[in-house]
């Protein structure tokens, strides 16, 4: 079993940014990387708020991190000591950061040698998964002789910024509860935070002074070997939760200090209690599968936006600002089964995300000449495109290259569509369709069917000059997952102008459009979509059974990707694009035709499957996060489960393990990996345990890896919750009252 613990014993200064991702803690609504006290912003420290965006000058719009209510260190008869690798003349003797990834709270315990002696300080910190906004620290300090101790304490203003600064003016106060009330520079909202101290031992509180820092200190002298224990209290809110941030912070301080941290400990492990009590997953014989497993899974909640109807998760989750707070396809391709499974109203808020951005896509969809809506490829609030026209710079001439991810992803909109028909099939819960997504489908489809070409001799129609999910082929003719996403679109959209009830149903923004009150139209739009989608182009397999990735793909050059490696002159060399070293070759970033398997394993009969899987995993660099779990999951269905394994262990580790691309030059572009843990998580329910859903029914045809004896989980479908327990290939699957057995 499991100890629900991950711990690092060493101070290495080089981990920082790694660890600051790893041991991460968040709550949906914030994300606090798992840094140290005296940390400040040159040691990336955040406190990474969901869904608030700014922009400073010509830099790309990031999301806002929030003055750090964590701030503090210690002063040791009059000398400053921190656990930093500039703090001169330093000595520790032991240290520790541990995460308890169950409850989501970060502990350090680091014991300083300084002149008189040792000094031990430990403290152990949480945002409130039962009140979003609080966040609360106990500090323990105990020195082995009489030591003459300030413990400095407060929020730190000066936060880390990848573009920023975002805060124009920053308010700074001291007199009784600390504050810090800051204007953000392109919207001017308000990020407001008040934090409050509480110790029960004699010692004396001062203001303290540091610029854009809320400070004061508790100065004591301790006695040898006593522990001495200082409790911190804080509250952000912001001006997109209420009027008067500042005074709603405060109100919040004051009520969860009055309630003390043991309290608020008991009440936000209970909350998480209940997030484990349906999605644990139970691996017996092979604990670090369990331990990879699950640990990814407390990602996926630190991250979900429980609090909010219109918010959904960036591909960097709440690690901090790169990927500009985005929300990407993995949202809805790689994370959502996870939620749909355990917390379907979870699911629903993600949707719900993209159904509030329609505008956005439908503008972005007009800009690009098309119909319909074409979603954000970079999706932030109200739908807006982040991605940028020139998303990478060459290594060579230090200038922004075109890149083409923004206009040629259209495969994009029918993630969204696929989604919400993902969602009604599973829950039984059409109520996603009447509060605008069928509206959403069609539109996605309008934009699809403004998008086909048909040569004038020619029965059939293609998607031309697009991205797929292989980034490195920029601007291909028929890339097969694309098209083969788009007819799903069209299936959607024909289901749902079908149905009565669909149709007759007001669309979201309630005002009259015309597929719906005009016969005429909708008529017409059912012709046009049940032709799309009967003459779409679906490549097929050729003479050897190989569905080619695009129109071409056949004739690029055949080489390994050890070979194509060898060929970079810099090893940050984009691989892609106009001149990269993959563009020609037919190695490929990210499973792409593997993708479109893993969805739709039935298309083809299980020889092509394997015989693809074979065929593109060698060509694959996978570097995408969001390759391994696809090709696992693909290797599953063909019963490879050897093949399968360390697959998924790649995506389930992607956050524990050491070694992902942490700088691109002096641009920090790592965090956490949410699509991974969710492509994990897949992994292990539809592929090692073989789940999947069919008229009404749950199957469960396991293949688990030789060392797992037995595996426990609970899937939601259909508005009930059922446990699945599969042991040497037995399996019972009974709903979690116990009344009613599925037949497996
Ligand atoms: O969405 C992905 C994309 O498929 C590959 N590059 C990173 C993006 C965000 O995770």
């Amino acid at each position: 079993m499991i100890d629900w613990k991950i711990k690092d014993n060493l101070y290495n200064p080089d981990n920082v940014a790694w660890h600051g991702n790893k041991f991460l803690t968040g709550n949906g609504y914030m994300g606090v990387r798992g840094t140290l006290e005296e940390y400040t912003k040159e040691q990336l420290v955040a406190v990474n708020l969901a869904g608030m965006y700014d922009k400073v000058g010509d830099g790309w719009r990031e999301p806002v991190n929030a003055p750090n209510g964590f701030y503090g260190y210690l002063v040791v008869d009059d000398e400053i000591v921190k656990l930093q690798d500039n703090a001169e003349g330093v000595d520790c003797e032991e240290h520790y950061i541990e995460l308890d990834y169950r409850h989501g709270v970060f502990t350090r315990c680091t014991t300083f040698r300084v002149f008189r002696g040792n000094i031990t300080l430990k403290s152990s910190r949480f945002v409130s998964m039962d009140n979003v906004h609080a966040g609360a620290i106990k500090t323990e300090i105990c020195a082995d002789f009489h030591a003459d101790v300030k413990y400095v304490f407060g929020i730190d203003a000066d936060v880390w910024d990848i573009n920023g600064p975002h805060f124009d003016i920053i308010k700074v106060n001291n007199d009784g509860l600390l504050t810090v009330d800051a204007v953000t520079h392109e919207k001017n909202y308000n990020v407001s935070v008040a934090e409050e101290v509480k110790s029960d031992f004699p010692c004396e509180i001062k203001d303290e002074e540091e610029l854009n820092k809320a400070l004061k200190s508790v100065s004591f002298i301790t006695d040898v070997n006593k522990v001495y224990e200082i409790e911190r209290f804080f509250a952000v809110y912001t001006s997109l939760d209420c009027d008067r941030p500042i005074e709603k912070a405060k109100e919040d301080t004051a009520r969860i200090a009055e309630a003390g941290f043991d309290k608020l400990l008991d009440k936000h492990k209970e909350a998480w209690e209940k997030l484990w009590k349906y999605s644990e997953v139970i691996i017996e014989g092979d604990d670090k599968s369990m331990e990879a497993l699950n640990y990814s899974l407390y990602h996926l909640h630190s991250i979900a936006p429980r609090h909010a109807d219109n918010l959904s998760i960036a591909a960097r989750g709440l690690s901090g600002q790169t990927y500009k707070g985005a929300v990407f396809w993995d949202t809805e391709m790689f994370i959502l089964d996870f939620f749909l499974m355990t917390e379907p109203e979870v699911a629903k808020k993600l949707i719900k995300y993209r159904i509030d951005t329609l505008e956005g896509a439908k503008k972005k969809a007009a800009e690009y000449g098309y119909d319909g809506a074409f979603y954000a490829w970079e999706s932030q609030e109200g739908g807006v495109d982040a991605c940028s026209d020139y998303n990478v710079t060459d290594v060579f001439t230090k200038r922004p290259m075109r890149t083409y991810f923004k206009d040629k992803q259209i495969h994009i909109s029918s993630a969204i569509a696929y989604a919400i028909g993902k969602y009604t099939h599973m829950t039984g819960d059409d109520s996603l369709l009447t509060e605008g997504g069928a509206e959403t489908i069609i539109e996605c489809a309008k934009f699809y069917y403004s998008a086909l070409i048909k040569k004038v001799n020619s029965d059939r129609y293609e998607l031309r000059d697009v991205i797929g999910p292989d980034e490195y082929h920029e601007r291909v003719d028929n890339n097969g997952y694309t098209n083969r996403m788009a007819k799903n679109t069209f299936r959607l959209a024909i289901e749902v102008l079908e149905n009565e009830k669909y149709t007759s149903h007001s669309c979201k923004s309630g005002e009259q459009i015309d597929w719906l009150n005009n016969e005429n139209v909708r008529e017409q739009l059912l012709t046009q979509f049940k032709d799309a989608f009967d003459k779409i182009y679906i490549p097929k397999p050729d003479s050897d059974g190989i569905i080619p990735q695009f129109d071409g793909y056949e004739s690029l050059e055949d080489v390994t990707v050890e070979e194509v490696r060898s060929r970079l002159l810099d090893p940050k060399e984009y691989w892609g694009g106009a001149y990269g070293v993959a563009s020609h070759t037919k190695v490929i970033k990210q499973a792409d035709v593997v993708t479109w398997l893993a969805m739709y394993p039935h298309d083809f009969e299980m020889k092509i499957v394997e015989d693809n899987w074979n065929y593109y995993e060698k060509r694959t660099e996978h570097g995408s996060s969001l390759s391994a779990c696809m090709y696992a999951l693909v290797a599953c269905k063909c019963g490879m489960t050897e093949e399968a394994f360390p697959l998924f262990t790649k995506s389930a580790t992607a956050d524990l393990a050491p070694g992902g691309k942490e700088w691109a030059g002096l641009v920090y572009i790592g965090g956490t990996h949410p699509a991974s843990a969710g492509g994990a998580y897949m992994v292990a329910v539809e592929g090692f345990a073989g789940v999947d859903f069919k008229d009404g029914k749950i199957n469960v045809n396991p293949r688990l890896p030789k060392n797992w004896t037995k595996m426990t989980f609970h899937i939601s479908y259909r508005k009930t919750m059922y446990r699945v327990e599969i042991e040497d290939n037995n399996v019972t699957v009974k709903d979690v009252d116990d009344v009613n057995s599925m037949i497996a």
